[in-house]
């Protein structure tokens, strides 16, 4: 089983600002603990963060075949994104949305996900804990779905 933990625009900036909004936990960090959660359950994860929208769909479409799932954190392509959305309705690849920060709780332009209709779940304001959480529900899914 692989897995790939997918990250879209600032999150490699994380730890750097705004820590009271996105915690002090740094990508490289959060990157390691997917590992960690994924590695104990017998799945390898591949990682990837850019700031450029065409190259997280050209990463979609060339991963396709290679793992089985995604854990992703399109940043603020979630809340714009029609083109992410239909790539991840294309790639056919179960994706769980993870955001970092409560987006509901913030400006209304966060309180909508153009992505979660094609994703199989949302965790959303748990912090560096979400992704865990998050990494678990795509395992979950994968073994049950067999
Ligand atoms: O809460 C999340 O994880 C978000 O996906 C983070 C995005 C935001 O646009 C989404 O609405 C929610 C923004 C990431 C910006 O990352 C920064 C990192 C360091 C300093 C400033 C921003």
């Amino acid at each position: 089983m692989q897995i790939l933990l997918a990250h879209g625009p600032n999150l490699n900036l994380l730890g750097e600002r705004r820590p009271e909004v996105y915690g002090t936990t740094t990508l490289l960090e959060i990157e390691a603990e997917v590992a960690a959660v994924a590695n104990a359950r017998g799945a390898a994860v591949i990682c990837f963060q850019t700031n450029h929208e065409g190259a997280l769909i050209d990463a979609l479409h060339q991963y396709r075949r290679v793992v089985d799932g995604v854990v992703l954190n399109a940043g603020a392509w979630t809340h714009t994104s029609v083109a992410l959305r239909d790539a991840i309705e294309a790639v056919q690849l179960p994706v769980v949305e993870v955001h970092l920060s409560n987006t509901h709780q913030r400006e209304d332009f966060r309180h909508r996900s153009l992505i979660a209709g094609v994703c199989i779940g949302q965790v959303t304001g748990l912090g560096r804990d979400g992704y865990g959480v998050a990494t678990a529900l795509l395992l979950d899914h994968l073994e049950t779905r067999g």
